[in-house]
């Protein structure tokens, strides 16, 4: 499928979606949002994609944000749309079956950043920097940053992104559990690549199924959590995986899953 707006591919059961606004550091104006709501949506019943790698077109930016230059002109109702229809396409990624990698290769700013939180693991070029800037504009995180980021890093570090608008490093945001890895700018698609490999070697019906769990229970008490957590194990001894995965170890053989 092709959009105005994003680069999409699929090789290797990888998918991947680069955000393609350079110019703009690949700001996030409702044209895009509407794009990225689209292949999210094609994403979900695609069987030949495992694993989505979401990243930024050209060297400087994952993503600056929401398009300034676009939303100065917002009225609050427009305000509310958009923050709604954009916490609505992040749901779309936390809910999409498959993981999907945030590769961050530059700034990942206000939405940016929000973004980047949706998904299930960083990986970061040491180049890039995170922030939630918005306080800058005199505006707030509209797109889960206050809700997501007190989650990721803990109330009070999420407090000091929000309140100062500061930048922190790559580095800095792995010390705080932001992001899983940094690695050199010049390697970051086959470190993100690598990882994707190995998630695919996996049981697809499992990784799924464990996605789900964990991003489904961060919102339930731990006991309703683990109830949740049960019921899925359960429903993954129905699978072919798990005939093949658990023979495949008694035969001391490399497991082929059929993700099925
Ligand atoms: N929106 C629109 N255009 C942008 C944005 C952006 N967020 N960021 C950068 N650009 C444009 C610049 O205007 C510039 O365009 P031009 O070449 O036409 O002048 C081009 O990208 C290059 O940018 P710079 O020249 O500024 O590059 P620098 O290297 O000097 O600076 C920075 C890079 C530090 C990233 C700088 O561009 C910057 O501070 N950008 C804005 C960052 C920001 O404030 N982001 C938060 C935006 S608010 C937000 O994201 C809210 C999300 C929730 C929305 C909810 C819906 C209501």
């Amino acid at each position: 499928m092709a959009y105005d707006n994003l680069l999409f591919s699929v090789s290797d059961r990888i998918a991947t979606i680069v955000i393609n606004r350079p110019k703009s550091l690949n700001a996030l104006n409702p044209a895009t949002m509407t794009d990225l709501k689209a292949a999210f949506e094609d994403l979900a019943g695609r069987e030949d994609a495992g694993v989505v790698l979401l990243t930024g077109a050209g060297e400087k930016a994952f993503v600056a944000g929401a398009d300034i230059s676009e939303m100065r002109s917002f009225t609050p109702v427009q305000a509310l749309e958009f923050a709604l229809f954009g916490q609505s396409v992040l749901e779309k990624i936390e809910r999409l079956p498959q993981p999907v990698i945030g590769v961050i290769n530059g700034f990942a700013l206000g939405g940016g950043c929000e973004l980047a939180m949706a998904c299930d693991l960083l990986i970061a070029a040491d180049t890039a920097k995170f922030g939630q800037p918005e306080v800058n504009l005199g505006i707030i995180p509209g797109y889960g940053g206050t809700q997501r980021l007190p989650r990721l890093v803990g109330r009070n570090l999420a407090k000091e992104l929000v309140l100062t608008g500061d930048p922190i490093t790559a580095q800095r945001a792995f010390e705080i559990g932001l992001v899983n890895r940094v690695v050199p700018a010049a390697d970051l698609m086959n470190a993100a690549r690598e990882v994707a490999a190995k998630i695919l070697s996996k049981g697809p019906v499992a990784v799924r199924t464990a996605k789900m769990a964990m991003n489904r229970g961060l919102d339930l008490d731990l006991g309703n959590g683990c109830a949740l957590e049960a019921n899925a194990f359960a429903v993954g001894f129905s699978t072919e995986d798990r005939i093949e995965g658990m023979t495949a170890f008694m035969e001391k053989r490399k497991a082929v899953f059929g993700g099925k």
